[in-house]
């Protein structure tokens, strides 16, 4: 007879486990051996759950690289002993820890799944208890005694996505992530319907790397009509500055005028990686298509295709931390390393 799954929760803060302050009415996080209390329904399910929490829980809009690192340590040194993680977040910052672990865990083969919820569990109409109850069982899916899912991904309100596609979209519904140009990976209803044509395929006879290092001398520059050149030249003389994720119009389009591409030119030039994504809700950067990005090719600027901001400038800090060397750096970003980018 199988073995039942072993599950790792890993307990990181977020609204799921916060209550009330009886002074101000603020929500802030709690104790993790709590939340468990809030869910006798977990017992029931058929797999064997262990838990783990960060020391001080955080609210996910304090998350930071060195956050990551420990999460990511977290799978890593438990990644043996477990058939799946599932890991409990705040949604404000979850499509980028999502993106950034994607990155880290490299030749992943097990499923690490981020949820959390909009409604603290304690609360009657809390969508923290489906989140949680679903989360387990798609990481707790073997086929033939392996995990079908082997990637990050995150689980909101009935859809499974891969993690480092999605983005947060709503401060108010239940349904808070949606994947823009990549679809769900499997979805809750009656059944749990898994998408197999969709799911990252993995080279199982890789070891797990769990990488360290991320570089956060990146910034994310977002267009907008009337954007001068002092703040252009303000942000490129950041010290240190080695990435700019630069959110640009519809498929990459950006001015024209002399001023905006001669002053990323000397950058690219000196070293600076400008990555062009778009700032629509979705599709594609194609430069070129239009002359309003036909300069921004010229110049060396990386096409960031139809990845979201999220993946964009957590790929950004990984490749840099990798010290990729200068001459193949756009080729690599412009590779799919997990699936981030059609
Ligand atoms: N502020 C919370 C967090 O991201 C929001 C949430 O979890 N729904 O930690």
């Amino acid at each position: 007879m199988q073995s039942k799954p072993r599950i790792l929760l890993i307990y990181t803060g977020g609204t799921i486990g916060m209550v009330k302050d009886f002074e101000t009415g603020a929500l802030k996080a709690f104790n993790f051996s709590e939340l468990l209390h809030n869910i006798p329904e977990l017992k029931q399910l058929d797999c064997h759950i262990e838990t783990i929490s960060f020391t001080e829980p955080i609210d996910s809009s304090n998350m930071n690289p060195a956050y990551w690192v420990k999460m990511a340590d977290m799978v890593g040194n438990h990644y043996a002993k477990f058939d799946g993680f599932v890991v409990l977040h705040g949604s404000d910052t979850m499509s980028y820890s999502a993106s950034a672990l994607s990155f880290m865990l490299e030749h992943l083969a097990k499923p690490v799944v981020f949820t959390g919820s909009q409604l603290p569990i304690g609360d009657l109409r809390t969508d923290a208890k489906e989140n949680l109850i679903t989360a387990i069982q798609i990481a707790s899916l073997q086929h033939k005694g392996k995990p079908v899912i082997q990637e990050v991904c995150l689980y909101f309100e009935y859809k499974l996505y891969r993690g480092n596609r999605t983005t947060k979209i709503n401060a108010e519904h239940f349904n808070a992530f949606t994947s823009p140009n990549y679809p769900a990976l499997a979805e809750s209803g009656v059944h749990l319907l898994v998408n197999h044509a969709a799911l990252w395929p993995q080279d199982k006879a890789k070891k797990l790397i769990v990488h360290h290092q991320l570089d956060s001398h990146v910034v994310v520059l977002k267009m907008f009509p009337g954007m001068n050149e002092t703040v252009l030249n303000a942000v490129l003389s950041i010290p240190g500055l080695k990435g700019i994720v630069l959110e640009t119009y519809g498929s990459g389009n950006a001015p024209t005028e002399n001023w905006f591409v001669q002053a990323l030119k000397k950058a690219i030039k000196s070293g600076l990686h400008v990555v062009n994504v778009t700032q629509c809700s979705g599709g594609s950067v194609r430069m070129g298509q239009y002359e309003t990005s036909t300069q921004l090719k010229k110049i060396g600027v990386i096409s960031g295709k139809d990845t979201t901001t999220e993946a964009a400038i957590t790929k950004l800090m990984y490749l840099l931390g990798q010290n990729v060397a200068p001459a193949v750096f756009k080729t690599i970003f412009e590779t799919s390393l997990r699936g981030e980018l059609s």
